[in-house]
């Protein structure tokens, strides 16, 4: 593999190479791959529509790109090692021609359902073998998978149907998450109440939980597969026909439904997976996300089985049985790379070094980090405790939107730095913004991160909303992709991510818009109105604290906050609760009557001194009062 960095000098000259000529850097990569004709042209782009092309005209299906492509080679190599949840059941491998097999004849199955190309398909499923199987099955056959973390609400999952307008989803009768079963079936009836696009439900058994079949709807998994053919012919793509829709939060109350198309992403996440955790055949690579995050999608399943690699996937939580599951599974399959997120590792650091002692650990050569700043004491538990001070750790910088790793450490090659995400990867060209749009082109600056050339893994549009994608990304500043994150670049030209500038909250890595919470709290008939900001969290990264205005009368404040709390786990889902509520009488309100936000910030992160200019506040009264009745 020519493109695979092996030193510093390497990545130094593959970077030179990459932004000298990109499209003969990235048509080296392409070419390692199956076209079934190829590119007219490499890319062809503007960021003001924006309109983004990769590999124009090409024709794939990345599916024939995993297995096809690999079967020669690695048919009886391990693609998904399945970890259970309870480390009593039996685990599952599936090798890749077993793989093969089941995503042919579940093409079939959604073939027979009369799912067809450019269908959208909702996966709302545990993290077991079939939801990997079900998203590749749907890019065999041309379906458009759009994955739901199963740990969102009902409302949550409606949104997402009704906005992609979805014929069918598939389920499960229920998701085991540690001690807790969690009733997914029943939360997609209730979703489906509001959903009249829906017409089949395909229900696969993993808890044996009760639950209702609708009658001409809903279908057993294991009844849809029986006696269907796992021969399957892959559909012929355009290199830019949609591969995927996952929604993602911004700033704004509704979730956008980012769109990654197939020929660029397919190209994006294999070159970084094989680059960035230096994978070698014969590996076992373990990403702890869930599916329903972009770094499922990229880091379990496409990017690792376009390389042939062997990923592990594990549906349970990090602390059950006991604090020290991840260690036990590293040492069980003798995990190569780990991959997961700052706040497990935050987590289990708080449980002290004693869960980690029984385990050797020897197998680790790169441990990374994703979703969120890795602040400098986790950092150096990470690598000095986890990789016994020989494993490099990769920080990987990146979003939903640019579809895989665009700053990180290449493993073993570039020189690491606690808390630094270091590099950009070949191909990427980012810049630094101030406010008025000057990119800062010093070293030891600070400002808004862009980036001024697209890659194939960038997001295309939004789904249904191509305006809204232009406003969100490409209007702030001309000519540049925004990503929403501040950044630090030091006196070495290593970049250092400083978090969101824009209104959104990262809750253990995982993004929400200030206004969604906002509205889901509003929804409980006693709040007038509320405010929500984010302050630092041992844990978490960021904890969620509510400033809100009630109707308190004849109530108590505490059972009136946890009902609040109730209302939001009923809307989004559990994982946006708010950490804290503290119910005022007025919120901090410019003349224009804008919410003050930087105010609450403050106050939240409880730094009650230095407010800075309040001369525009309509009410500073307000403020004193916050104060006092801080949480
Ligand atoms: C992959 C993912 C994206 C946002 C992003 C950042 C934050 C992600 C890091 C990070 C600091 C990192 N997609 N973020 N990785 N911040 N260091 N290594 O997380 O769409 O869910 O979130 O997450 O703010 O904009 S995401």
């Amino acid at each position: 593999m020519p493109y695979k960095i092996r030193t510093l000098s390497g990545y130094l000259h593959e970077y030179q190479k990459s932004v000298l000529d990109p499209e003969e850097f990235w048509a080296r990569i392409a070419e390692s791959f199956h076209w079934k004709k190829s590119w007219d042209k490499v890319v062809e782009w503007n960021f003001s529509e924006p309109n983004i092309k990769w590999f124009v005209n090409a024709r794939l299906n990345i599916t024939e790109n995993i297995f096809e492509r690999n079967l020669f080679t690695l048919g009886d190599r391990p693609a998904i090692i399945w970890e259970p949840n309870d480390p009593e059941e039996t685990n599952r491998i599936l090798t890749y021609r077993q793989l093969f097999e089941k995503v042919c004849g579940f093409a079939n199955t959604l073939k027979n359902l009369g799912v067809k190309k450019g269908d959208r398909v909702i996966i709302y499923m545990p993290m077991v073998p079939e939801t990997a199987i079900a998203m590749l099955a749907c890019a065999r056959i041309g379906a458009v998978h759009s994955v739901v973390f199963a740990g969102f609400s009902a409302q949550s999952l409606a949104d997402r149907i009704i906005d992609c307008e979805a014929g069918i989803i598939l389920t499960s009768d229920g998701n085991f998450r540690g001690s807790k079963i969690i009733d997914t079936k029943s939360v997609v009836d209730k979703a489906l109440e509001q959903c009249s696009s829906v017409n089949t439900v395909v229900v696969l058994k993993r808890t044996n939980t009760e639950v209702n079949m609708q009658e001409g709807r809903d279908i057993w998994w294991h009844d849809a597969i029986k006696g269907v053919s796992t021969e399957n012919i892959a559909e012929e793509m355009d290199a830019e026909e949609m591969l995927f829709i996952l929604y993602t939060s911004g700033s704004t109350g509704k979730p956008k439904g980012v769109v990654h198309s197939s020929g660029g992403y397919m190209v994006y996440t294999y070159y970084t997976f094989m680059n960035v955790f230096q994978y070698n055949q014969g590996d076992v690579f373990w990403c702890t996300a869930d599916v329903g995050w972009i770094t499922g999608h990229s880091y379990i399943v496409y990017g690792p089985l376009l390389a042939g690699a062997t990923t592990l996937m594990f549906e349970g939580v990090p602390t059950y049985p006991d604090p020290g599951r991840f260690w036990a599974i590293v040492d069980k399959y003798k995990i190569n790379q780990f991959y997961t997120a700052p706040t497990a590792i935050r987590a289990l650091m708080a449980f002290g070094n004693e869960p980690v002692e029984p385990y050797s650990l020897e197998s680790l050569r790169v441990i990374g980090t994703v979703g969120e700043p890795i602040n400098e004491e986790a950092w150096h538990w990470y690598h000095d405790f986890i990789g016994k001070n020989n494993c490099p750790i990769v920080d990987t910088w990146w979003q939903t939107e640019t579809g895989g790793i665009l700053i990180s450490p290449i493993a073993g090659v570039t020189p690491t730095k606690p808390a630094y995400a270091t590099l950009p990867l070949p191909g990427i060209q980012l810049a630094i913004l101030d406010d008025d749009g000057n990119e800062l082109r010093g070293k030891s600056v600070e400002g808004n991160l862009c980036i001024k050339y697209p890659w194939p893994g960038i997001i295309r549009t939004l789904y249904g909303d191509h305006e809204r994608c232009r406003q969100t990304y490409f209007d702030k500043f001309k000519g540049y992709y925004f990503t929403g994150d501040g950044v630090r670049r030091d006196e070495e030209g290593y970049y250092r991510i400083m978090g969101r500038v824009d209104d959104v909250i990262n809750v253990s890595g995982h993004r929400f818009g200030t206004a969604e919470i906002e509205s889901a709290i509003n929804e409980h008939p006693r709040v007038v109105e509320s405010a929500v900001v984010g302050y630092p969290h041992k844990i978490k990264g960021q904890g969620i604290y509510a400033f809100a205005i009630c109707d308190l009368s004849g109530q108590s404040s505490e059972i009136l906050k946890n009902e609040i709390k109730q209302t939001v786990n009923k809307v989004i889902g559990p994982i946006a609760k708010p950490d804290k509520i503290q119910i005022v009488s007025g919120l901090p309100k410019t003349r224009s009557g804008k919410i003050m936000r930087r105010i609450l910030r403050k106050v939240a992160e409880g730094d009650g001194t230095d407010f800075g200019d309040t001369s525009t506040l309509l009410n500073p009264e307000v403020v004193e009062e916050i104060i006092k009745g801080k949480e």
